[in-house]
C-alpha cells in the first residue's frame, strides 16, 4: 500500500535511478551497448525491485511518465559515454502497455532532439508476450519507430508463443533469446537445439540475435560456435550504477 501511495511521487522526490548492463558483440568481443534498468530507492522500504512496482505503474498509467523519465536520463548518460565509446548503443525497456499510446513516438522524437541522442543508437525492447497481446497497435508504433531510425528488439524471446513467421512481418531488428534457454544449453541438448534454431532462423530473416543471461565461459563458447551475434549476462557484468559501468567500460575495452 505504501508502494502504491508513494509511486506517483518517486520521480519528483528523486528516488529513481538507473543501472546499466553491458551487451557484448561476440565477433569482436567489444561492448556494443548497454541496457538500462530502473531502480527505486525508497527512504523507508529501501530498494524496491522493478518486478514489484512496474506492474503497479502499468495499472495506474504512470508507466508512461516513468518510461519518458528513464529514456531522457539514459540518453543523457549514454551520450556522455559516447564521447569515449562512440559505438555504444542504449537499450530501454518499453512496457507493452505503451504500445497503444499513440503519443509515444512524438515524445521519443522530442527526447532524442533535446538530448542530441542519435536514433540509430537507441534500441527499444518489447517483450515477446507483450507484443503478441498488442499485435495490431504494436505493429503501428514499431513501424513509426523504425521510420525515425530507432531499433526494436524482442525481449525474452522464446517464451511468448509467437512464431518467427510473425516476427518476420514486424519491423524488428533484434531477438533477445530468453535466459531460461541459455541456462540449460550446456547440459540440456534440447535447450541447445532451441537456441541454435532461433539463431539460424533469425539470421535467415536478417535479424540480429542476442543471448540473455550468459553466466559461464562454457555457455559463451557454445554461443560463439552457434554464431550468436551478441550476449549479455553476469559472465560479463551484472547491471551497474553509472559510475561503475563507466569504469567497467574503461577496463573492458
Ligand atoms: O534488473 P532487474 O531485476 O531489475 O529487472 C527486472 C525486470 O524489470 C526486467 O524484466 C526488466 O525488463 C524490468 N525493468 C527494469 N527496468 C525497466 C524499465 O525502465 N521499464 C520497464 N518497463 N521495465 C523495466
Ligand atoms: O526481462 P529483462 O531481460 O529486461 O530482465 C533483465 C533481468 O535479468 C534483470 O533482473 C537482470 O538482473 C537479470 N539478469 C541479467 N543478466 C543475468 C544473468 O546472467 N543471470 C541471471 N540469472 N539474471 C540476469
Ligand atoms: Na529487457
Ligand atoms: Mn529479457
Amino acid at each position: 500500500a505504501v508502494i502504491k501511495r508513494d509511486l506517483p511521487f518517486a520521480i519528483m522526490r528523486e528516488q529513481f535511478y538507473l543501472c546499466y548492463q553491458p551487451k557484448i558483440e561476440l565477433g569482436s568481443g567489444s561492448a556494443m551497448g548497454v541496457e538500462t534498468l530502473l531502480r527505486w530507492r525508497h527512504p523507508k522500504l529501501g530498494e524496491i525491485p522493478p518486478l514489484e512496482f512496474i506492474p503497479l505503474a502499468e495499472k495506474s498509467g504512470f508507466i508512461f511518465e516513468i518510461t519518458l523519465w528513464v529514456l531522457e536520463q539514459a540518453c543523457r548518460q549514454v551520450k556522455e559515454w559516447q564521447v569515449h565509446f562512440p559505438q555504444l548503443k542504449l537499450a530501454v525497456n518499453l512496457s507493452p502497455f505503451l504500445l497503444n499510446r499513440k503519443e509515444l513516438v512524438g515524445h521519443v522524437i522530442y527526447i532524442l532532439n533535446e538530448t542530441g541522442f542519435a536514433p540509430e543508437h537507441l534500441i527499444l525492447e518489447v517483450t515477446e508476450s507483450g507484443l503478441m497481446e498488442n499485435i495490431e497497435t504494436g505493429r503501428h508504433i514499431l513501424t513509426e519507430l523504425k521510420n525515425i531510425g530507432v531499433q526494436v528488439a524482442i525481449d525474452d524471446f522464446g517464451t511468448g508463443f509467437s512464431s518467427l513467421a510473425y516476427i518476420r512481418n514486424l519491423p524488428v531488428s533484434m531477438l533477445k533469446i530468453d535466459r531460461s534457454f541459455i541456462q540449460g544449453i550446456v547440459e540440456n541438448s534440447k535447450d541447445a537445439t532451441i537456441v541454435d534454431t532461433i539463431i539460424h532462423l533469425a539470421k535467415s530473416l536478417d535479424i540480429q540475435v542476442l543471448a540473455e543471461g550468459v553466466e559461464t565461459n562454457h555457455q559463451l563458447s557454445l554461443l560463439q560456435q552457434m554464431h550468436c551475434d551478441f550476449a549479455q549476462g553476469f559472465y560479463f557484468s551484472k547491471s551497474l550504477e553509472a559510475e561503475k559501468l563507466k569504469q567497467w567500460l574503461e577496463q573492458y575495452n
